[in-house]
């Protein structure tokens, strides 16, 4: 008993650190909220189907434990020997049909929103390269490349005797961040150079693939400021793992004092 106390104890302790540690927030298993318009509804969507899908289950598995336990062998249970219930093949057919319509007409709904890129304010073409990525201002005759920055470059390679615990946002942050005004809607035109990449930033719901010779479309809202990071998703290459996003979402005046600073060298250079 007592023996018992103390492993319980122990196990109490040990998931009582591991709850409270800080790196807990790193094993985040739900999808984020986001900050765009269309990650909120996203993740509304992904909540209320998760919720739908859980009371199936309680109630699919429920009654199968049920019936385990209640005319399991030892208590002689007696099989029925009917071969057809039209009532219950009704039922068990049209209730998981409306269930699944009730989901589908939400679901469809947020796909044609997605999908919808008119009136937006601010066009960026994507080009993903082996192993950067290239952003198009195309109505403000701005553009870059965006690498991944110096330090985590430095920390990446072998034996460079750097801890890459020591390194702010390791592989996750770039020379030049894509520059964005908050409220704005943002329409990409996602591409590739070279071969098949993938735009991903999780906290506005954007995950495009970029393909050569094609242009994907999307968009997106943020209604925040702030900056938000995000990977390229489509194994590419060595260096897939290190050509990081980062958007930097900033207020209307950041935003054109920015654009007025990235257009002066090339106005220099023109001249
Ligand atoms: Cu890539």
């Amino acid at each position: 008993m007592k023996r018992n106390t103390g492993v319980l104890a122990a196990a109490a302790t040990l998931l009582a650190a591991l709850f409270s540690s800080p790196a807990w927030s790193d094993w985040q298993l739900n999808m984020p909220v986001g900050v765009t318009t269309i990650s909120r509804e996203v993740y509304g969507l992904h909540m209320l189907i998760l919720w739908v899908c859980v009371v199936i289950s309680v109630l699919v598995y429920g009654a199968m434990v049920y019936a385990i336990v209640k005319f399991r062998k030892s208590k002689d249970a007696q099989p029925s020997r009917f071969t057809h219930n039209t009532k219950a093949e009704v039922l068990w057919t049209s209730i998981p049909a409306i269930i699944l319509i009730a989901m589908a007409i939400p679901a469809a709904e947020s796909l044609v929103r997605i999908e919808d890129t008119t009136e937006s304010s601010l066009t960026i073409k994507i080009t993903g390269y082996q192993w950067r990525w290239h952003y198009d201002y195309i109505d403000d005759g701005v553009q870059f490349f965006s690498s991944l920055d110096r330090e985590s470059n430095a920390a990446r390679r072998r034996g460079s005797g750097i801890d890459p615990e020591s390194v702010p946002n390791y592989l996750l942050e770039v020379d030049n961040p894509v520059v964005v005004p908050v409220d704005a809607k943002v329409r990409l035109l996602v591409t590739a150079g070279d071969v098949v990449h993938s735009w991903w930033v999780p906290d506005f719901a954007v995950k495009k693939d970029a393909i050569p010779g094609y242009i994907n479309e999307s968009w997106f809202q943020a209604t925040e400021e702030g900056t938000f990071r995000g990977q390229c998703a489509e194994l590419c290459g060595m260096d897939h793992g290190f050509m990081p996003i980062v958007v930097e979402v900033v207020s209307q005046e950041e935003y054109d004092e920015w654009l007025a600073e990235r257009a002066q060298p090339a106005l220099t250079l023109a001249e």
